[in-house]
């Protein structure tokens, strides 16, 4: 096979560019005279889709025959970005494919440029299961992904008068890395009536009569992993009309648009990407996006495991299912359906298979992101689930009931159905009770979730359901491709490019800490990622910022509780401090540019509102005179995967701080670090950890501990609250209206001044500015600051995604690699 296949096998620029011009004349059907970037980005897409192919067949015949235990993890995000770079770094063909592009008129990264990023997702959740993907593979798991192919990913965001707008995503024009397989489809039922019926045996059972059927077509994404043939997939399910449901009497009666109508109702569920994080606003159709991908899922994975021909009490050794927070918890309910209502066991047999197939993830603590259904909701779209969830519930309260007699408090508060009005069902305690694992993303996370949302599951199941897996991040895509240059140093100095692999190799990089010519190297990279950002940002938003000042960059979702309300307000404390410095004094300070971007909910309000001020405040400060180059405030349009590959390596300083203890993990500041970058941040989520590994000297920690924030909040409310002085200070200069009609910011103001400021703002606001001074402090000996960087870059073995893999592979699934034969 790999003899037939061997002319897709480029590994030679001139093979690599027979490729490119077989693909532009017959799979494009153009001539090469007019081969612009974008059919030159198709071409360069499908060569090196082809040679994904072969060792994408036969890692999953390989599976097959083996017989192996398969990971499936079920995720309704997947960040992915852009497949060609990772494709051609990963074949360790990047070098070949820059050579024949050039021979062919064209450089490299413009073609890398054409790709749309995969958006499907909002934000560390999403992108958390992207860099998994990409370890499981890299490691050789037998894994698959399971998500949700939207055709809108999240919005494009651009900036209007400073205001935020929202653009559709449409990014399946051209996608060279997926295979639609219209053979592999499932038909996908809501609604309707559960009637009881009984067998031949005269045994009673349960059937679902359905009122609506809707299409499930897989579409397949090839997972190439690095230095490794193992190629694994990610399928994703795209929703169209049942052919049954297609009404030809409607049709042809000439109700046409009616029965256009049908069709385009079972697209909408597959259409767009919620672009929500951390708010549940219970949405019929997002409760149909989830059973629809479920079920097809689940389906997909009984078929397979069928055809292994062993018995039903096996599927655990053949089968671990990983929940990626609890949007997918009807697997739970859909597998127990499918073996009591469908295959017929008994209740209990099915339940200990159930409860030791799946695991879940928990990635938040903010009761307002924890899903809850209402009853009558899920009564009406999926009525046996319903019946089924009941069910377990009754069991489980029974159980507990049992251990805990004469409880009636505790049988209340763990319910899977609260008693409210209306009543809900409880999404994380029905993953809780029919998972074998839960497990938080970083220390403090597990360990807090142990002690409130999930307390009396502790008591119930005993500490070791409880586990925690903390976050990490793949190397391939946020150290060698997003900075290219600075990965080459390093194995330049590690003797190759193993680290990549085995992360915990960086740590011999503090045998160089002496060595001059490195680390002037090491700064000139840094030097060179920041003039790269400062041109995007003069091409973008017409400022001109200096590379030689300190860089000070906070990207992520915009969210109160991760306080960009704070940076903004720090920012124009500094502003009114330079502003009141005679201008001797203003030339004794530290230059800064402090750069913003991420994306607020679209109905998020006061997430807006923050956007808005961090343009306001930036369109006056940036053509200040007084000012200059001491502070520049930039706002990044759209921060995305692909702007995050080019921002991260460009940073000096970046931003983590949220409140303490509602940041579950944060990933972005393990990226921030592993490029050369230093962390000021809160006691929060990975930030403690990251402090652990690489030293507190290393890092710039500040405000108040998680321990204390209740304590804080009560103060607020039920005691005096005074706010801090210079904080009322920078309160008092937004309402005179420096940065515009200060009526669009009193939200932000009266959050903290007359609601009880539940993200301590001003509790951390004195803590924050006097470590700001500290960095500028620091930033100014250039020896030492350089030598923070070398030594946290060393010590981030840990957070290698490739260490976290291998954790949950050992503690929750229970699964060995497969190596794939090195015949390929
Ligand atoms: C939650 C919801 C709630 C229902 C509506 C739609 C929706 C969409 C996404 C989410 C996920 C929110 C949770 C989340 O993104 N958590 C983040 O997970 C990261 C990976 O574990 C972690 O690093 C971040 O700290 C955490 O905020």
């Amino acid at each position: 096979a790999w003899a037939r296949n061997h002319h897709k096998a480029f590994q030679t620029k001139e093979d690599f560019e027979k490729e490119v011009v077989r693909h532009v004349e017959t799979t494009l059907a153009r001539s090469m005279f007019n081969c612009d970037e974008s059919a030159a980005y198709s071409a360069t897409g499908l060569a090196f889709r082809d040679r994904l192919v072969t060792r994408w067949n036969q890692t999953q015949q390989r599976q097959t025959f083996i017989d192996s235990k398969r990971v499936y993890y079920l995720s309704l995000e997947f960040l992915m970005g852009r497949a060609l770079d990772n494709a051609m770094l990963n074949a360790n063909l990047k070098d070949v494919a820059k050579a024949g592009l050039d021979d062919l008129g064209f450089r490299i990264e413009d073609i890398i440029e054409q790709e749309n990023d995969a958006a499907l997702g909002n934000g560390g959740l999403g992108r958390l299961a992207a860099c998994f993907l990409d370890s499981l593979a890299t490691l050789n798991y037998p894994a698959w992904g399971y998500g949700l192919r939207y055709r809108y990913g999240i919005f494009k965001q651009e900036i209007i008068d400073g205001y935020q707008v929202e653009v559709p995503d449409y990014w399946l024009d051209f996608n060279p890395w997926e295979f639609p397989r219209h053979d592999v489809t499932v038909d996908i039922q809501f609604f309707g009536h559960v009637h009881k019926m009984t067998d031949k045996n005269g045994k009673p059972f349960c059937h679902w009569e359905a009122g609506e059927t809707v299409q499930a077509v897989a579409y397949d994404m090839p997972i190439p992993g690095y230095d490794t043939p193992s190629t694994n997939n990610l399928r994703l399910w795209s929703s169209k009309a049942a052919s049954g449901e297609f009404d030809f009497q409607k049709f042809n009666s000439g109700d046409y648009e009616s029965s256009v109508g049908d069709q385009q109702r079972a697209e909408t569920i597959s259409a767009v990407l919620y672009p929500n994080d951390n708010l549940e606003r219970g949405k019929e159709l997002r409760l149909k996006q989830q059973y629809f991908w479920v079920a097809a899922s689940l389906y997909d994975i009984v078929r397979r495991f069928k055809k292994s021909k062993r018995t039903w009490k096996e599927f655990p050794d053949l089968v671990a299912i990983q929940l990626n927070d609890t949007h997918p918890t009807l697997a739970i309910v859909e597998l127990q359906r499918i073996l009591v209502d469908l295959e017929r066991l008994s209740w209990d047999e099915a339940w200990d298979i159930v409860t030791s197939t799946f695991g879940y993830t928990n990635h938040t603590v903010l009761p307002e992101a924890l899903e809850k259904w209402p009853v009558t909701l899920m009564q009406n779209l999926l009525p046996r689930h319903l019946q089924i969830i009941y069910d377990i519930n009754l069991f489980f309260l029974q159980a507990v009931e049992k251990r805990f007699p004469q409880d009636r408090d505790l049988l209340s508060r763990v319910s899977i159905i609260e008693e409210s009005q209306p009543k809900m069902v409880r999404m994380a305690f029905l993953a809780v009770v029919g998972s074998h694992k839960v497990n938080g993303v970083a220390e403090l996370h597990s360990d807090l979730i142990k002690t409130t949302i999930f307390k009396d599951f502790v008591e119930i199941y005993g500490p070791d359901k409880f586990t925690n897996v903390t976050n990490a991040i793949t190397p391939r895509r946020w150290l060698h491709q997003a900075n290219p240059r600075l990965s080459d140093l390093i194995a330049s100095k590690l003797g190759g490019y193993d680290f990549l692999k085995d992360l915990t190799q960086l740590s011999q990089l503090e045998l160089s800490l002496n060595d001059k010519a490195f680390r002037k190297e090491w700064a000139e990279i840094k030097y060179a990622n920041k003039v790269r950002l400062a041109k995007y940002i003069k091409a973008t938003t017409d400022v001109s910022v200096n590379p030689t000042a300190l860089f000070d960059v906070q990207v992520k979702r915009i969210h109160e509780y991760k306080r960009q309300q704070l940076n903004i307000f720090g920012v124009i404390h500094r502003y009114l401090t330079l502003k009141a410095m005679s201008p001797e004094e203003r030339k004794k300070q530290q230059p800064r540019v402090s750069i913003f971007g991420g994306k607020a909910a679209p109905g998020y309000w006061m997430a807006k509102h923050i956007i808005h001020l961090v343009n306001n405040v930036g369109s006056v400060v940036n053509k200040d005179e007084d000012i200059g180059d001491l502070l520049k405030v930039i706002f990044l349009e759209d921060y995305n995967v692909s702007k995050a590959e080019m921002i991260i390596p460009a940073s000096d300083l970046s931003e983590h701080i949220s409140t303490a203890g509602t940041e579950a993990s944060g990933t972005s500041n393990m990226k921030f670090v592993l490029n050369g970058g230093l962390i000021i941040g809160t006691c929060d989520g990975a930030n403690i950890e990251i402090t652990r590994e690489i030293g507190e000297n290393n890092i710039f920690l500040f405000g108040n501990l998680a321990e204390d924030v209740e304590d804080l909040r009560h103060a607020h409310t039920y005691g005096s609250h005074t706010l801090d002085p210079e904080l009322l200070a920078v309160f008092s200069e937004i309402q005179k209206g420096t940065f515009g009609a200060p009526h669009d910011f009193e939200a932000l103001i009266s959050a903290v001044r007359d609601h009880g400021d539940y993200y301590l703002v001003s509790d951390d606001f004195h803590s924050y500015i006097e470590t700001q001074a500290l960095v500028d402090e620091s930033y100014r000996n250039q020896e030492d600051w350089v030598t923070k960087t070398i030594t946290s870059v060393a010590r981030m073995g840990f957070f290698s995604s490739d260490r976290c893999i291998n954790e949950y592979a050992e503690e929750i699934w229970n699964i060995e690699p497969l190596q794939v034969g090195s015949e390929f």
